[in-house]
């Protein structure tokens, strides 16, 4: 069974019904009888005064709206529970269902269908805050969603979101309730609306941007903007949608900014001007269903019917969309995977296992210590930052919960959680609001852990990178190019194929092993590294490769690892490298390297002793070459 609801947006501009808040609040209700002695808490009118409810849903369906929100904006049970009411959840939510499904019932005709969007406000907790943890969070929504979904809402409506890790959270109830009453979004579409302050960003600081990319993951059918301001504000961030979100468009602002007059609330805008900015988003930005929030009322809405009618009698003009660039996001901003004139600098330095520091600020729990670790590596030129706080002896998910929690507020970097166990994995990822990047999957031991990180990456709507790794126990890393490709090929397929992770969102990592050993086995590291990265790229151009670059130069002297690491990082860079994980302090410009530790640095990188420059493919006059290439670097 499709949505029908989903069918209708396709087809033609909705009108979304008005406050529901206000018109309460302007009918004449009893705190004891209709309230319970829950004041404010508006929901618990669905089931004592399903009369009131239903007469305001039929106001704005009379007004032809198309489609009413459920009273059910804080029907979950976080927010139930601050009135002592958290076992109602499921009741009231159901109950708000199928009250608005009544007042549709009664004015829907065949021409004119209207529905049932189940309203999920964003509670009083913030996640990213720590007020409230995802497990409360997932819980508190999959009540309600359950709830909405037997009393018979058409969709899901998630909105007012102030807090992107909120959004990650809700979508995941809402995907489990559907799949525990046999549904899918398919039948119950996901809608998602933010909110964006009058400072330009939501209340936890994401910016448009930010949210867009951390949630375009998931499967959800429309995006937009409610609440917190009137349309004029909303202009700039309904046009950047306009131009880059690639599924619907949804707007429903206040009546304008809220004016305190003798002690009320009042919201200015009136009917008229309203309807006219909308229709300019309606037909400038392509914005499918608008209606109305905090301080509209069904004039409002008359006013909009005009707009949509208008809309609809003339074909609509489709939008050409701008997809977003393959990002990651930290909670605040978006940095983009493929970088203009360098490489994403991923920083190394918040690793347990590789740095001494960072090791000891884990031991004595120095939180504020992790944070100027990694606020240093933003400044020096991060991009990104690893974090990895595998040691042993010590609880890994537990220290990962601590350390994310911190960064993400305190640090505007993405984050790449680094750790080899899955559980320590999720628990950065479930205290990270932005879009990670999880570090790492292989097939080192099959099938089965590489799916589970997969599904990870899936949940969280995360990227991840893949070490060639595969579980044959002779040579596990891949140490040819050949091996190196074959299981980046293997990966990408598996990853995209059996759990739809786009590949833009892949990080191959083909292994960077030490050069700097003596050994002859290591001596072509450097050179099958260049050449697999430059195979995996032309085979797959939408893929990301990443490595870890300091691996190159492990025992070399502090001096010697920054040029060899640097001239290395260039060389990659040309082979088709994206990222690298480094310490960004301690690369530098090929210009600023002496010549001769440049020559010796690039006779190390292509094994020139052993003359292995022939077949490869590669520059003979390699030392000119990489003299020359200095420039363009610099
Ligand atoms: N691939 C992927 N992830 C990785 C790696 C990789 N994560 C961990 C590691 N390798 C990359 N990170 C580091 C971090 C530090 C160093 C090297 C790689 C390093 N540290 C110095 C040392 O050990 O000598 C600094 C010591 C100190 O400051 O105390 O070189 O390959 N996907």
């Amino acid at each position: 069974m499709s949505s029908s609801f989903a069918a209708a947006l396709a087809a033609r501009t909705l009108v979304l019904d008005g406050g529901m808040g206000s018109q309460i609040l302007s009918r004449d209700l009893s705190i004891d009888s209709d309230y319970c002695g829950c004041e404010n808490c508006t929901d618990i009118l669905c089931t004592t005064r399903p009369d009131v409810v239903q007469d305001i849903h039929e106001s704005y369906l009379r007004a032809g709206a198309d489609a009413v929100e459920t009273n059910s904006f804080g029907a979950n049970k976080l927010v139930l529970g601050e009135f002592d009411r958290t076992e109602d959840t499921y009741d009231i939510a159901k109950c708000s269902a199928e009250i608005a499904r009544a007042a549709c019932d009664i004015h829907g005709t065949k021409d004119k269908p209207r529905f049932v969007l189940g309203s999920m406000g964003p509670g009083t907790k913030l996640i990213s805050l720590g007020q409230t943890d995802w497990d409360s969070m997932f819980d508190s929504y999959r009540e309600g969603a359950r709830g909405l979904i037997d009393g018979g809402a058409d969709t899901l409506l998630i909105e007012t979101c102030q807090d992107i890790l909120q959004i990650k959270c809700s979508i995941n109830a809402c995907l489990a309730a559907l799949k525990e009453k046999g549904k899918s979004h398919e039948d119950v579409p996901i809608m998602v609306s933010l909110t964006i302050e009058q400072t330009g960003t939501t209340l936890t600081g994401s910016s448009i941007e930010a949210a867009a990319v951390a949630i375009s993951r998931y499967p959800i059918l429309s995006l937009g903007l409610n609440c917190a301001t009137g349309p004029a504000e909303m202009v700039d961030h309904m046009r950047w949608l306009g131009k880059h979100w690639d599924r619907a468009l949804t707007c429903y602002p206040n009546a304008g900014l809220p004016a305190l007059v003798e002690g009320r609330t009042e919201y200015p805008l009136q009917p008229g001007p309203m309807a006219e900015i909308l229709d300019r988003f309606v037909n400038e930005f392509g914005v499918r269903m608008i209606g109305g929030c905090c301080g509209t009322t069904p004039e409002h809405i008359t006013e909009l019917c005009q707009v949509a009618d208008k809309a609809n009698s003339n074909s609509q003009a489709s939008r050409t969309i701008e997809p977003i660039a393959p990002s990651s996001t930290s909670l605040y901003s978006q940095v983009e995977h493929r970088q203009d004139a360098s490489i994403l600098i991923i920083g190394e330095r918040c690793n347990a296992s590789g740095s001494r520091r960072f090791k000891q600020l884990l031991e004595v729990e120095d939180w504020d210590g992790i944070v100027a670790v990694a606020r240093e590596q933003v400044h020096e030129g991060s991009h990104v930052l690893d974090v990895n706080v595998d040691y042993a002896g010590r609880d890994g998910a537990r220290d990962m919960g601590e350390v994310v929690s911190r960064l993400v507020r305190q640090v505007d970097a993405p984050l790449m959680i680094d750790s080899t166990q899955t559980a320590t994995l999720e628990a950065g990822l479930r205290h990270a609001p932005g879009k990670c990047i999880i570090n790492s999957a292989n097939f080192e031991d099959g099938d089965t852990k590489f799916d589970d990180i997969c599904q990870l990456a899936v949940k969280y709507a995360a990227s991840i990178v893949i070490g060639t790794i595969d579980e044959d126990q002779e040579a596990a890393m891949a140490r040819t190019a050949d091996r190196k490709f074959a299981i980046a090929k293997r990966a990408i397929e598996r990853a995209q194929d059996i759990h739809g992770i786009p590949q833009s969102d892949l990080f191959i990592d083909p292994l960077v092993l030490p050069i700097s050993t003596g050994m002859d086995a290591d001596r072509r590291s450097a050179l099958e590294l260049i050449e697999g990265t430059r195979r995996i790229t032309a085979a797959f151009p939408d893929v990301q490769i990443t490595c870890g670059l300091s691996n190159v130069s492990f025992g070399l002297k502090p001096s010697a690892r920054v040029a060899l690491n640097s001239v290395f990082m260039h060389e990659l860079a040309v082979a088709g490298m994206s990222s690298a994980i480094v310490h960004a302090g301690r690369i530098i410009p090929l210009v600023r390297i002496d010549g001769e530790q440049k020559r010796v640095a690039a006779h190390l990188i292509y094994d020139r002793r052993s003359n292995a420059l022939g077949g490869t493919g590669l520059p003979s006059e390699y030392p000119d070459a990489l003299e020359s290439s200095m420039v363009s670097v610099a």
